[in-house]
Formats: structure tokens, sequence, C-alpha cells
């Protein structure tokens, strides 16, 4: 039996994804939750993105490549598909929820269009953030600000197409 553990803040929908394929695939594993603070829990990576996942003395990063290597390593289930046709298919739905339906999320939380729905989305992800490694109540309330400017979440937005509107994005993502 591999020992397998998944790295993450609390609120990376990324974090999720590789959750939901390790549940998907019925494979045991513990969740460390990261303080995204102080990821001190992913020192030894040397980097802050997560989700890391760990497979016995093997770390790996990245939540698609995540999935192909839990379908090399765990082949019961697999995520991908059983033919190349189905892989393909897989993938691109893969890349659109990465680059699209999550984007969609974290565009509404840098381009604020109701204020006070932002600061409670910000805040109601800080309580999350809470519950898995603990911050202090001032960055606690602080929290959608630092959303706001957190340069990731800048930096994915930035190169997005923002020919669609928010609304729309988000359709799917309720
Ligand atoms: N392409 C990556 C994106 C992961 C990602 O952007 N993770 C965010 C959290 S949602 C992160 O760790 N950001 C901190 C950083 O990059 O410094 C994946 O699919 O895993």
């Amino acid at each position: 039996m591999k020992n397998v553990t998944l790295y993450g803040y609390p609120t990376s929908p990324y974090v999720i994804k590789v959750g939901s394929f390790l549940k998907y695939k019925n494979i045991p594993f513990e969740y460390i939750p990261v303080n995204p603070v102080s990821p001190i829990q992913i020192k030894f990576t040397g980097q802050r993105q997560v989700p890391v996942l760990k497979i016995d003395q093997e770390w790996r990063k990245d939540s698609t490549q995540l999935g192909i290597w839990l379908d090399e390593l765990f082949p019961e289930k697999p995520l991908l598909g059983n033919n190349e046709s189905d892989r393909n298919a897989i993938l691109l739905i893969d890349k659109w929820v990465s680059d699209n339906l999550i984007l969609g999320k974290f565009r509404a939380a840098v381009e604020w269009e109701k204020t006070w729905d932002a600061l409670r989305n910000g805040w109601l992800l800080s309580r999350a953030v809470n519950n898995g490694t603990k911050i202090p109540l001032f960055v606690r309330m602080l929290w959608p600000f630092f959303v706001k400017k957190a340069k990731f979440i800048v930096d994915m937005v930035s190169h997005l197409d923002k020919k669609e509107s928010i609304a729309s994005m988000l359709l799917f993502y309720t």
C-alpha cells in the first residue's frame, strides 16, 4: 500500500480537483491543510504552489499532471478513460475546467462587481482557511483584499479573454 498525502490551501479549487481524483479512485490519502500566509507544510518542496501530492517519497504538483500520474500508479478506475479518443476529450474538458470555470471564480474575486458579495465571499474563504490552519482575526478581516491582490490570481486573470462576462463565466459554477 502506497503512502499518499495531499497538501493544499483549503480554498484551492485545484486541490479540491485532486482530492476528487483520489476519492473517485478510492485511494486512501491523508490531507494536510497548508497555511497560505506561511506555507511551512510544503517547505520541503521549495515553492508555494498547491496542490502538492506526495506518494511515498516522491512529490509532484499541477492538478492535471497529478491526475495523469495517479492513473499511471493506480490504473483501477482510470480518470482518463480507456482509449485515446476518450483521453483527448477528457483532457479538453479538464483544460476548460482549469482555464475557464475556475478562473471565472478567480476573476470575480479580483474584479468586484458587487462589493458586498465580494467581501462576503472573501470572508467565507477566510473562514475555510481558518478551519484548516489558524490565521489571525485581522488577517481574516482583510482576506477579501488579499485575494483581490494575490499575485498568482491577478496574473492568471490578466491572461483571460475578457469578452465573456463574469456572470456568464460563472453560470455553471454555483
Ligand atoms: N495549474 C495549477 C494551478 C495551481 C494553482 O494556481 N494553485 C494556487 C492555489 S488555487 C496556488 O498555489 N497559488 C500560489 C502560488 O502559485 O504561489 C494546477 O492545476 O494545479
